[in-house]
């Protein structure tokens, strides 16, 4: 009873991590890529490419160190598709995703549970203490007590031990944090370097440490994505939300059409390991004839400088979760140097099944300054991703 009672409970045991999701914008289809946690090494790994409309009908593989698989994507016929590969060790691993020419290289971690050094202990000292005690009992019913008592003295030591531990465990359970790590300064190259409207071309960011010089390959994994990219026709007409490609050490690239002449803007979003977020941007031009923007009236008028509750009804229920999200609103202001970004979080019932999205999103956000400012909502239902455009006014 005193084991049961003493040993410490699984809390405090370095669990498998949580399913790893990594969305990805890859040869015209988004996908999130859904890295399973792992029961054993060596084991099977679970891999499930979750597809949105519209799905491509095209050949994805996916490959893990020499275990590799396909997953035919049929048009049309959005959501999951299982895969299962092998895997051999714990530690760092390399997901190769290949669809068309494109090819994404994408780091994960594989954790699987161990006993920490304390647990042998506490294990370990309860363990000792019971054959201890248990022979000592029997040492004293045979009336050898010099035995008795030394085999019980042991015993109750090695109690004292295991208990000690299992109390000061806790703080047994350190983490290192390396924190303030520099910049990442980002490098925006657009090829072909003055795209033409309607065709396609890529948009790559190298990201380099600002301290070394050296590129920048520590990404975390943030809102299911190594880096969010969000491209922007200057007169907000145009609006692309992409999960840009690992293709090498630090650079990451996506490929698009914008459908208009003049400048655009690309901002990315990411966070480096044990650092801050970050938000760098940079400029480009389309070639093509000028089309007209249409007029367009306000959806909400906020003051500025204060955070501000934004209402959007989106008409349905059973929204699915996205990036980890019900919902997302993306702010910019004209001339494109605030870019801001908010949620709806999902949430759960106590039963532990997700609650019902919908048909409201609710979005807590700030507008730095006065003047008209982008919006963009979106959502995520029958893996159909809506993107709502509008215009907001921001008053002084
Ligand atoms: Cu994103």
């Amino acid at each position: 009873m005193l084991m049961a009672a003493a040993v410490p409970a699984s809390a405090h045991v370095v669990s498998a991590d949580a399913d790893l999701q990594l969305a990805q914008t890859i040869a015209g289809s988004e996908l999130t890529v859904v890295i399973r946690r792992t029961p054993a090494v060596p084991g099977p790994l679970y891999v499930d490419l979750v597809a949105y409309q519209p799905v491509r009908e095209q050949t994805v593989g996916i490959a893990v160190n020499d275990s590799a698989g396909t997953v035919q994507l049929r048009r049309d016929r959005p959501g999951t598709y299982p895969l299962v590969l092998h895997v051999r060790d714990v530690g760092p691993h390399e997901l190769r995703l290949t669809a068309a020419s494109e090819v994404s290289v994408l780091p994960f971690t594989v954790r699987v549970p161990r006993p920490a050094p304390w647990e042998m202990v506490v294990y370990g000292g309860f363990g000792a203490a019971g054959v201890m005690l248990a022979a000592a009992m029997v040492a004293g019913a045979r009336s050898r007590r010099g035995t008795a008592l030394s085999l019980g003295g042991v015993g109750v030591i090695a109690m004292v031990v295991a208990a000690t531990v299992a109390v000061v465990s806790p703080q047994l359970v350190t983490e290192v944090r390396d924190t303030g790590r520099p910049n990442a300064q980002a490098f925006l190259t657009v090829s072909p370097a003055r795209p033409a409207a309607g065709e396609e071309f890529t948009v790559r960011f190298d990201l380099a440490d600002g301290s070394t010089g050296q590129p920048v390959d520590d990404l975390a994994v943030h809102h299911a994505a190594l880096v969010h990219l969000v491209i922007t026709s200057q007169d907000g007409e145009f609006f692309q939300h992409l999960h840009p490609l690992r293709t090498d050490s630090g650079r990451v690239e996506a490929r698009l059409t914008a459908d208009r002449a003049g400048r655009y803007l690309a901002h990315a979003e990411f966070e480096r390991t044990d650092a801050g977020g970050q938000l760098v941007s940079g400029a480009f031009e389309v070639s093509g004839p000028a089309r007209q923007v249409p007029e367009r009236a306000a959806s909400w008028t906020f003051p500025a400088g204060r955070p501000v509750t934004i209402e959007v009804h989106t008409g349905t229920t059973g929204l699915q979760s996205w990036l980890e999200m019900a919902g997302h609103l993306i702010v910019r202001d004209q001339d494109g140097t605030y870019l801001g970004h908010g949620h709806e979080q999902m949430s759960s019932t106590s039963d532990g099944t997700v609650a019902t999205h919908g048909p409201g999103l609710r979005f807590t956000v700030s507008f730095p300054r006065p003047g008209r400012y982008f919006a963009w909502v979106q959502y995520v239902r029958d893996f159909q991703i809506t993107t709502a455009p509008h215009l907001i006014e921001v008053t002084s």
